[in-house]
């Protein structure tokens, strides 16, 4: 890791920093703003920029941390793998003996193994990103490999961030107040943000070109996760048949990858970075902001949310209206400025 790091500090050096949430900085690039010195850091960003080559076989699943990666890295992981890994043999399944994190790792992590698994591994190669749209390594745009991306409602991804980053700092630095954070947040300020920034680049592709990224909502798959597995599946070319499906393998998918089961197998134990694993299981539902913003903090980044959304899906919406004269696009525009501000 320490090589790495040392190739780009020079250009680390003249990045824009802001304050931290887990380390003691954020710094700029690319108009994101990205840790330093960590596995998941800004430096990684530029190695994989330099050297990472994609395949149009591959699979990314992209996500704002907080999102509800670890959720889809589960489902991912097991529909692929569905043949490998029996539905109806789960006590020998990988995720009931380890992280979803092990089991579907972050690209970004992955370059500072000896051997990573992008190496070797086989087709199709499953990885999660935090790298927003516009600073993907330039192979993946050009391979015509697929995208999943998972977006969920700013207010429920600064509270699990907020929680997260509290277990994570460095004690002697204090812990983040809420206030901090939402100031933070609201300005854009957190591990690859603006929040806002990150759902547009990767929304605007899925309009523009729906077999590039397939965008779904957290909220979507707590309402309806049956439909919404089978949904993945057809868009990474990998549809349930009728027999699984009457044999019932897609609610057993849903059913491993449910929160209580992932939750308890995930007790103990460390990730990378001495992250326990079960930091990333709190209270896994839709609209655990209502605990903890007040009314002002939840108008306020409505406001941002609606002001910052309103303006590319208009002129997506235009743009896409006039090339194939569909007002499906509509509706989901205005169901995802609903959804992202108001869905609870
Ligand atoms: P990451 O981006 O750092 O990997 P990520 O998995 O996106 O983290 O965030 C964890 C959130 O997903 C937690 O949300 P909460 O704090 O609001 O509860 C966690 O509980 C939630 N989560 C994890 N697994 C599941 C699951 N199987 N179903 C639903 N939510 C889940």
């Amino acid at each position: 890791m320490a090589l790495i790091f040392d190739r780009y500090k020079d250009r680390l050096a003249t990045l824009p920093k802001e304050k931290g949430w887990i380390t003691e900085n954020l710094y700029m690039y690319q108009g994101f703003w990205h840790q330093s010195s960590r596995r998941i850091s800004v430096e990684t960003v530029m190695a994989l920029q330099d050297t990472f080559k994609a395949h149009p076989t591959d699979i990314y699943l992209a996500t704002v941390p907080k999102s509800g990666t670890t959720w889809l890295k589960a489902l991912v992981f097991a529909l692929v793998n569905r043949n490998r890994y029996k539905v109806d043999r789960f006590s020998t399944h990988p995720l009931l003996v380890s992280s979803p994190h092990n089991c579907l790792p972050f690209i970004e992590t992955e370059i500072f193994r000896n051997t990573p698994t992008y190496v070797d591994s086989h087709s199709p190669r499953l990885f999660a990103i935090h790298i927003p749209y516009t600073s993907l390594p330039q192979s993946i745009l050009d391979s015509g490999c697929r995208l999943v991306y998972l977006c969920r409602n700013p207010k429920d991804v600064m509270v699990p961030m907020f929680h997260f980053a509290n277990k994570l700092r460095d004690k002697s630095r204090g812990l983040l107040t809420f206030e901090e954070t939402f100031e933070l947040f609201s300005k854009g300020i957190m591990p690859t943000g603006p929040y806002w920034d990150h759902v547009k680049g990767y929304h605007k592709t899925s309009l523009e070109h729906r077999e590039k990224v397939l965008f779904l909502t957290y909220k979507d798959l707590k309402i309806d996760a049956v439909n919404n597995v089978k949904r993945l599946a057809r868009y990474l070319g990998n549809p349930f048949t009728e027999e699984e499906e009457a044999e019932g393998a897609v609610e057993g998918i849903v059913k491993l990858c449910s929160f209580e089961n992932l939750r308890e197998v995930n007790k103990h134990g460390n990730l990378h970075e001495d992250i326990p694993n079960d930091a990333f299981f709190r209270e896994g539902k839709v609209g655990d902001w209502t605990n903890h913003l007040t009314d002002e903090m939840s108008c306020i980044l409505d406001e941002i949310t609606k002001e910052k959304f309103y303006g590319i899906s208009l002129g997506t919406t235009l743009f896409i209206k006039w090339l194939n004269g569909d007002s499906y696009v509509i509706r989901i525009q205005v169901k995802l400025i609903l959804d992202v501000c108001f869905g609870q």
